[in-house]
């Protein structure tokens, strides 16, 4: 049947998977995701980072992450769980459980491939440029910056999906660019001098403190024990 002029327009295919996706993905508590085109990101990188693109480079990529709406649904999660309890990394554990269970459910038999932030190259995909490629977060000086959550959000996943994805970025907010002050930098400078002497990650913490975007975004203590010391005792906690 051929659409006629008065037809209302049709959501495109990708806008609907999304949808069905981040619902899904959204009841963990991944709380973000953006959609794009691969060929937005792969014109930002070399080669050697590019996303697979399913042999079309209009492919659909979503993109995953967090605010402080994840933990309570994780340490939920992996107190629950005996086998999360015993991998090395339950955090990625978990999320590939969560994406993946996710991705079968809301895209059927349409194809797809998926990336996470912690492999390794050869499928390392530079997941900074990619968020701020869709417009997730602007990569500021030092971290992406989310338009509410500001530096307080993780980049989790991204999904690469066999049908045309957007044609254009929607408008987005860009949070460094109206920043004057960027109290970042001297906390950045700091943070990499301090990086030289020890490998502790806790001055990274007073950089993503210098930001005034998003401090009602900022994680709760043991998130941030979590990640900053790696304390698995931050995970036991109700
Ligand atoms: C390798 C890596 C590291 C290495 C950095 C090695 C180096 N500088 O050469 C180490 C282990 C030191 C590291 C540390 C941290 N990282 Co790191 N890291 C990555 C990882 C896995 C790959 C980066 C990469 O090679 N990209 C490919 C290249 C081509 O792209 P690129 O844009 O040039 O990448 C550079 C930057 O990403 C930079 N980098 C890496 N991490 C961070 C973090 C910050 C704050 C800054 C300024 C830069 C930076 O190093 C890359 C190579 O030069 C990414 C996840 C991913 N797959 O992107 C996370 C990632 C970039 N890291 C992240 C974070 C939060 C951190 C830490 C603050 C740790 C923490 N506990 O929270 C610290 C900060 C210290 C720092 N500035 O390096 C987040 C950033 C989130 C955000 N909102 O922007 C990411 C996206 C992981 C995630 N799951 O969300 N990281
Ligand atoms: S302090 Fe300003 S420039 Fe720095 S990350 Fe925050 S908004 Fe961006």
């Amino acid at each position: 049947m051929s659409a006629r002029h008065d037809d209302p327009p049709q959501t495109p295919r990708w806008r609907a998977l999304l949808a069905a996706f981040a619902a899904r993905v959204g009841e963990h508590g991944f709380d973000l995701c953006a959609a794009g085109s691969v060929a937005w990101y792969q014109r930002r990188v070399a080669a050697e980072h590019a996303l697979p693109d399913l042999g079309r480079d209009d492919a659909l990529v979503i993109v995953v992450g967090n605010s402080r709406a994840l933990w309570e649904r994780f340490t939920a999660a992996y107190r629950g769980s005996e086998r999360l309890r015993a991998t090395r990394d339950p955090l990625d554990t978990w999320t590939a459980d969560v994406v993946t269970t996710a991705a079968r459910e809301a895209l059927g038999d349409v194809r797809w491939e998926v990336r996470y932030p912690w492999e390794a190259p050869p499928r390392r995909v530079a997941f900074q440029r990619l968020a701020d490629a869709v417009g997730l977060a602007q990569l500021g000086p030092v971290y992406c910056v989310h338009a509410e959550h500001g530096p307080w959000i993780a980049l989790r996943a991204a999904l690469v999906v066999d049908v045309p994805g957007p044609e254009a970025l929607g408008p987005v907010e860009r949070p460094c660019e109206g920043c004057a002050e960027r109290p970042c930098e001297p906390a950045l400078r700091e943070a990499t001098a301090a990086a030289q002497e020890a490998a502790d990650l806790r001055p990274w913490l007073r950089v993503r403190d210098a930001c005034p975007r998003g401090r009602d975004s900022r994680y709760g203590d043991d998130q941030i024990r979590y990640h900053y010391t790696r304390d698995r005792g931050a995970l036991d906690l109700p």
